[in-house]
């Protein structure tokens, strides 16, 4: 049996660098929807959140059903991953689903920390790359300095030679187009269809065995309420029907027997049931009742494992407890601690990289980074809940007895004129540099970082860049504790009095700092309502009311004008916190408090603490 017809290729590239923007032309170019369905931008984008924040958070898979200039009928599955870090372990199981990788780089940044991390993980899994040059439409764009800086990651990646003599396709995505011949390029209009060969010619076809007995691998996990629990892979060998019984065996070898449900085939945007997948092509299956990464199906009489799948570890912990400030159940329908948890295991069941421990009525959720937690969060209050969540933490390893902290390698881009307060702020978190060189403009620095010191570094940048830094950074390796890095440096402002904040209250404020709220505006006591300008948090009575007097001499009141309010950001807002301090989430509002609310409660929590010498 021969699947000349068949192609799996992976979609791989460092953040934004727009690969599914380049989806999108593949699948309205390919002929085979109707207009209206293949509308829009960013169509694989489909999370209302990946809309709205314009990145990919989750692999997704689709398939098009393509006919050459010859007249040759393909089945082409795609898989399209998320650039940004945070996500890369996504990237590389679903690389086991591919025989080849398209590699998109930015003709105008060139190669960022992703492209080099994606691209090992490609090399390592065996996948040829073919090189797309990407956003060739931008005008700063710089081919040939983007190609050499290819071919000397593929050396630096220790890539064979056959690598070295990679296929290369120019395109801009945005624009409809792609060429292997850059004098091709086309002036107006303009097609994909160069892809499409060079994904034909150049991702090789799946190397089969239909005869051995079955095994296929799950690379992804998917959850609908309706059906639970589904898992998406590939067959490796023999092939997989519809009803059949098949043993599941675990990543710790643990074997389980089983029938599968339904099996689909991905077909477009969408799966199509059908009763059997032939080996070397992608499923969908329903049915399989714990199934999990990494696990293999097998043949009931004849069961082997295959090699199974890294899960990353995470970095990064936070608390999530109830919402019991006294703004609790406003605004939100779901706020007990049996609906956080319940919500908690439902994401469990497709979120790979999440760690939920309980205790007592608190959760301890464990992720990659930031953005990870934060899109959970997000999600969340999106859906009704309401909760408060800690400051983020590091995870620290033992071994040795020497404590472990995560470490990650940091790229920095700035303005060659900003040098220096961009060390002094790495400096001041703990980070090496490594390499520093000076592009025209520009200095591009690269730095080996701990987690801990990431987290607020985005906004420190910002300012000292005057916005014109751009930073990127993913994990790289557990390393020595590098010592205390000092946290926020100014104190905060915490309401004394709960009410609706008044323009005189603020204005009374105005030399005091930044406020985080605005006039009419709900707070209670214990909620931090601003920055101080100075390093410690002071007591603030922002829902005082003006005197009234016999006399209405003034109109000053209506005069008055204030300073807009900071607004942070769910993230922000979680990189902002400090120990004592919570985010409060609901479906409206995200807010900051201490953990005690009353003043003379914190007072006694800093004795104790203080008193227990931590
Ligand atoms: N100029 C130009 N911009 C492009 C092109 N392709 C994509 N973009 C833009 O680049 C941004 C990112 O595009 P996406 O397709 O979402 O990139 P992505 O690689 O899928 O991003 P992640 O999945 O989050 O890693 C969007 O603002 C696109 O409009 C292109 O060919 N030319
Ligand atoms: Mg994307």
């Amino acid at each position: 049996m021969t699947r000349q017809d068949i192609r799996n290729v992976a979609i791989i590239a460092h953040v934004d660098h727009g690969k599914t923007t380049l989806v999108d032309q593949l699948l309205r170019q390919s002929g085979q929807f109707r207009q209206a369905e293949v509308a829009g931008d960013c169509i694989l984008d489909s999370n209302p959140l990946e809309r709205e924040r314009g990145i990919t958070i989750l692999a997704k898979n689709c398939a098009i059903d393509y006919t050459d200039r010859h007249g040759q009928r393909y089945h082409i599955n795609i898989v399209d991953t998320p650039g940004h870090a945070d996500f890369s372990g996504e990237v590389e199981r679903v690389l086991k689903m591919a025989d080849g990788a398209l590699l998109l780089v930015d003709a105008f940044e060139g190669v960022m920390p992703q492209t080099r991390y994606v691209l090992g993980k490609a090399l390592a899994a065996g996948l040829r790359p073919v090189v797309v040059i990407n956003k060739m439409d931008r005008p700063a764009a710089r081919a040939d300095t983007v190609i050499d800086q290819v071919f000397d990651l593929l050396v630096e990646l220790g890539a064979e030679d056959e690598a070295l003599a990679f296929p290369m396709i120019y395109a801009s995505g945005r624009d409809g187009w792609a060429v292997a011949d850059l004098a091709a390029r086309p002036t107006d209009g303009g097609n994909v269809h160069d892809l499409f060969d060079a994904i034909i010619e150049h991702v090789p076809v799946p190397e089969l065995d239909g005869d051995a007995p079955l095994q296929a691998l799950i690379t992804t996990l998917d959850y609908s309420d309706y059906v639970g629990r589904i898992g998406i892979g590939r067959v490796f060998a023999g092939s997989l029907r519809g009803g059949d019984d098949v043993v599941v065996i675990d990543r710790r070898g643990n074997h389980s027997r089983e029938r599968i449900g339904q099996l689909f085939r991905f077909d477009g945007l969408g799966r199509t049931e059908v009763d059997h997948i032939d080996v070397g092509d992608l499923f969908a299956v329903v049915g399989l009742s714990r199934v999990d990464i990494g696990d293999t199906i097998a043949d009931v009489d004849r069961p082997a494992a295959l090699a199974p799948l890294p899960v990353d570890e995470p970095t990064l912990h936070m608390t999530f407890c109830i919402n019991d400030g006294p703004f609790a159940g406003k605004e939100g329908k779901y706020v007990t601690s049996r609906q956080l948890r319940d919500r908690l295991d439902k994401e469990l069941q497709s979120n790979v990289a999440l760690r939920v421990e309980s205790r007592g009525d608190e959760f301890i959720v464990s992720g990659r980074g930031l953005l990870h937690l934060g899109i959970l969060l997000e999600n969340m209050r999106r859906e009704g809940y309401e909760l408060a969540v800690g400051k983020p933490e590091v995870i620290y390893h033992h071994e040795d007895g020497r404590r472990l902290e995560p470490i990650e390698k940091l790229v920095v881009d700035v303005p060659s004129d900003c040098v220096g307060a961009v060390m002094q702020v790495l400096g001041d978190r703990l980070a090496e540099l490594e390499k520093m060189d000076v592009r025209g403009r520009r200095t591009h620095m690269e730095f080996a970082a701990p987690t801990r010191g990431l987290i607020g570094l985005r906004s420190r940048l910002w300012t000292a860049t005057r916005g014109e830094g751009i930073m990127h950074h993913r994990f790289a390796r557990y390393g020595t504790f590098r010592g205390p890095i000092a946290g926020r440096i100014n104190g905060v402002m915490v309401a004394t009095e709960t009410g609706q904040v008044t323009t005189y209250a603020l204005d009374q404020l105005a030399n005091r700092g930044t406020m985080f709220v605005q006039p009419g505006d709900q707070v209670y006591e214990g909620q931090i309502v601003g920055e101080h300008c100075k390093d410690d948090d002071i007591p603030v009575n922002v829902v005082r009311q003006k005197k009234l007097t016999n006399i209405r001499s003034s109109t000053k009141d209506a005069s008055v004008t204030l300073k807009a309010p900071q607004i942070l950001s769910l993230e922000r807002a979680l990189e902002y916190l400090e120990q004592d301090e919570l985010v409060e989430l609901t479906p409206k509002s995200i807010r900051l408090r201490k953990r005690w609310l009353r003043e003379n409660d914190r007072r006694r929590h800093a004795r104790r603490l203080a008193a227990a010498g931590t």
